[in-house]
């Protein structure tokens, strides 16, 4: 079975691996949100796809969801005693080789995809995972502070402001000008099945869907695609969901997030059991939904969800 999955970082992350122990022989393509990327110390850093490729290759820091696994933090304190920054944003010295082989392939001339391939030979995730896009794309926030109406990185949104001001746009700057990578089309056509992880339906999956002709290849493929829903009891599971979501106009509820979605792209959609009550509106949308455990506690709750999800595509196909 070929299962394309579009994720962004921990849901996607933590969902993939409960669907690789479901159907551990299934042919599994990740398409990778980019939009999170950002340039530090001259470095490229993805951690939406680092996230993934860590958490599947056994790397991955299992409290934070984020990060390397038995990390220290020399070079950042080195940096800072130079006084070069940003110190908001925490890079491991784990986590810094994996930006210098990156950012150094890159200016050898290898576009991102290829980067992404040869770090995976190290983590073997066990899963094919590619970038949305080769090309430069970066999810810029507007917001207001002090009074004042800026657009800034999205890293520095979360990271740095916590969400805690108000965002009034979400710009995924560069995705208009921006091609999907080699392969990404071509696993969609050839998808027995295509999945939403639990990811931010804004700036997750919305990114990749933002890359032109992803969203068109995806409902043009003829086959179940089925999400699963990352707010639970009308909030997110972490996160700031409610806050990007409350930026493009829908409501933080499992069954808006279907409807954002649409029928035109989804098939079926996956709420968790404190959300039964929604499976109605979410149906009346025309997309099937079914109610079910969705919170991804452990691996077999992760695995359960992903069944869950494989039995909705049946169902619909
Ligand atoms: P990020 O890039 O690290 O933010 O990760 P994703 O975009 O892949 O996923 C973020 C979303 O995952 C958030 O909106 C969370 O609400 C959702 N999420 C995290 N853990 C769980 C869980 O156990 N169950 C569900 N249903 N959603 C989850
Ligand atoms: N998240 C934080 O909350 N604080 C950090 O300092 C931080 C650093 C960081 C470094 C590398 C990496 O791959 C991820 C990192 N994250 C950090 C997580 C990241 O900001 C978010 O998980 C996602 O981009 C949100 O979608
Ligand atoms: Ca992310």
């Amino acid at each position: 079975m070929r299962i394309v999955v579009l994720a962004g970082g921990i849901g996607g992350a933590r969902f993939l691996r409960g669907l690789k122990q479901a159907v551990p022989d299934a042919d599994v393509t990740v398409i990778g949100n980019t939009g999170d990327d950002i340039h530090l110390f001259g470095l490229k850093v993805c951690p939406d796809l680092d996230t993934v490729m860590y958490t599947l290759g056994g790397g991955i820091n299992e409290e934070q969801g984020w990060g390397r696994a038995d990390e220290t933090f020399h070079l950042k304190e080195e940096l800072a005693a130079y006084g070069v920054g940003p110190e908001w944003f925490g890079l491991g010295d784990r986590d810094f080789a994996t930006h210098i082989v990156r950012t150094q392939m890159i200016g050898a001339g290898y576009p991102l995809s290829a980067v992404t391939e040869a770090l995976c030979d190290r983590w073997k995730p066990g899963v094919k995972l590619i970038p949305m896009s080769d090309d430069r794309v970066e999810t810029h926030v507007a917001v207001e502070v002090d009074g004042e109406r800026k657009a800034v990185h999205f890293q520095e949104y979360w990271v740095r402001l916590r969400a805690s001001v108000p965002a009034e746009a979400i710009v995924p700057v560069g995705a208009e000008q921006a091609k999907p990578a080699p392969g990404v089309l071509e696993a969609i056509a050839d998808a027995d099945v295509i999945l939403f992880p639990p990811s931010n339906p804004v700036v997750s999956v919305g990114t990749i869907l933002a890359v032109p002709g992803i969203r068109e290849a995806i409902a043009e493929a003829g086959v179940p695609v089925v999400g699963l829903s990352p707010i639970v009891g009308d909030a997110p599971v972490r996160g700031m969901a409610d806050k990007v979501l409350a930026a493009v106009g829908v409501e933080s509820t499992a069954a808006a997030v279907a409807e954002h979605y649409g029928s035109g792209l989804l098939d079926g959609w996956l709420v968790d059991t404190v959300d039964a009550a929604s499976v109605e509106r979410v149906e009346a949308a025309g997309i099937r939904c079914r109610a079910v455990p969705l919170m991804m506690t452990d691996l077999d709750a992760s695995a359960q969800m992903a069944r869950e999800a494989l039995a909705l595509a049946e169902e619909v196909r």
